[in-house]
């Protein structure tokens, strides 16, 4: 068909990654003219590359319904934004577009859910072999990193050109941020004042379940601080990292402790290449078997407590919370990672570029490299004790 056609063009193009200070510069000297020449070529590209690896999913996990009801919304976002191509870019087309790129952002609003459920009923419904978790881990990292990034766009051309009049005004000024709001980006992003708002919001959920909740304590470089720490960054990417790591954290403590909950420290420490979001509790720890499957689809896909016991729900540890945190620190070439004393307690850190020019996008490109990972082939363990990822039990015997 005609919508096959253009996904075979659009996807042998590479995305185009975007550094944060070439988003603030464009936001500052771009007229929507040429944010809508851009988008209706690279959002159709990051589009394609997508759908191309969705394409490829193990059948049994492509079958799900919930994965269906996805792949349906790309194909109908895709079509939608090709429609743009040859048309002039004059103002009724332009304000046509942005409308457009609302509902597309609203159309997708629950794809992480969703993709969740697919994952669910796949699992209920089939035996999952490590080859097929393997290749389930590699592509939801690569959909939701292209998802982060597709919206990051949408984000942007929205808050600077949306809504007409004063669109500038309105995006450039975000309010309460003395004018100082670039679309999503804030230039001076106080990484303090991101840290109080995370934790008294996931202090609140604490305080709900467990009638109690550590105290924070801040430094700066290892010495108590609690003076501003600006950073160019996307303020809810951050927030985002940082709540779903206190509540990890929140949990971990009061689990652990029946009664005067240690305080959780967070120290932070501007390096020349990277700044550190270090965030120490001693709930306990976890074992060093646990630390990587924290990070797994697989192993974090469990039902959704019922709505209706919602005063039981429980802190944190269902969702997908973890991984997608993690692509959230990567996505702009930063990294999230944990290290854990069991017995003791955990400390994550949050690296995030100190140069907005080196915090570029960091994009999943489809081709043959890509596509490998979906046919995993069994191998033989060069290692002696290891599970050998998409082999057969016995084949490394093989002699
Ligand atoms: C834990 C487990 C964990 C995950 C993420 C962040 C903090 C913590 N603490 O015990």
């Amino acid at each position: 068909s005609n919508v096959t056609k253009m996904l075979d063009f659009y996807s042998q193009f590479n995305p185009s990654p975007l550094s944060i200070k070439q988003f603030i510069d464009f936001g500052l000297n771009a007229c929507e003219r040429q944010s809508f020449m851009f988008l209706r070529k690279e959002l159709p590209v990051r589009l394609a590359n997508i759908m191309k690896e969705i394409a490829l999913l193990p059948e049994n996990l492509l079958r799900m319904p919930s994965v269906g009801m996805v792949n349906q919304w790309y194909e109908r976002s895709f079509e939608e934004i090709i429609q743009f191509e040859k048309m002039e870019p004059e103002p009724p087309v332009l304000s046509q577009f942005c409308e457009r790129l609302v509902h597309i952002r609203n159309r997708h609003a629950d794809v992480v859910q969703t993709m969740a459920q697919g994952v669910l009923e796949l699992k209920e419904s089939h035996e999952v072999d490590p080859g097929t978790e393997n290749s389930i881990q590699y592509f939801l990292d690569r959909f939701y990193m292209s998802r982060i990034s597709i919206r990051m766009l949408i984000n942007q051309h929205t808050l600077l050109f949306g809504e007409q009049i004063g669109a500038k005004q309105a995006s450039v000024n975000g309010i309460g941020n003395g004018g100082r709001h670039i679309g999503s980006i804030d230039p001076a992003c106080d990484v303090v004042a991101v840290v109080k708002d995370a934790y008294e919001n996931a202090r609140f959920l604490c305080d709900r379940y467990y009638l109690a909740s550590p105290e924070l304590e801040i430094l700066q470089g290892g010495v108590p601080s609690d003076r501003p720490m600006p950073i160019v960054y996307v303020p809810s990417h951050l927030y985002h990292m940082l709540f779903e790591l206190l509540k990890n954290a929140m949990r971990a403590v009061m689990e652990h402790h029946e009664s005067a909950p240690p305080p959780i420290q967070i120290n932070l420490i501007a390096g020349k290449e990277d700044i550190a979001v270090k965030m120490s509790d001693r709930g306990g720890g976890i074992p060093r078997s646990v630390t990587d499957l924290l990070f797994k689809y697989m192993y974090s896909t469990a039902p959704q407590p019922s709505k209706s016991d919602s005063h039981t729900v429980p802190l944190a540890g269902y969702g997908y919370g973890l991984p997608i945190s993690r692509l959230y620190a990567r996505y702009f070439h930063g990294d999230l990672v944990l290290m854990s004393c069991e017995g003791y307690g955990t400390d994550a850190v949050i690296y995030l570029k100190a140069l907005s020019n080196e915090a570029n996008e960091l994009l999943p490109i489809f081709n043959r490299t890509s596509s490998k990972f979906y046919r995993p082939v069994a191998t033989l363990a060069d290692w002696s004790g290891s599970l050998n990822t998409g082999s057969q039990p016995g084949k490394n015997r093989e002699k």
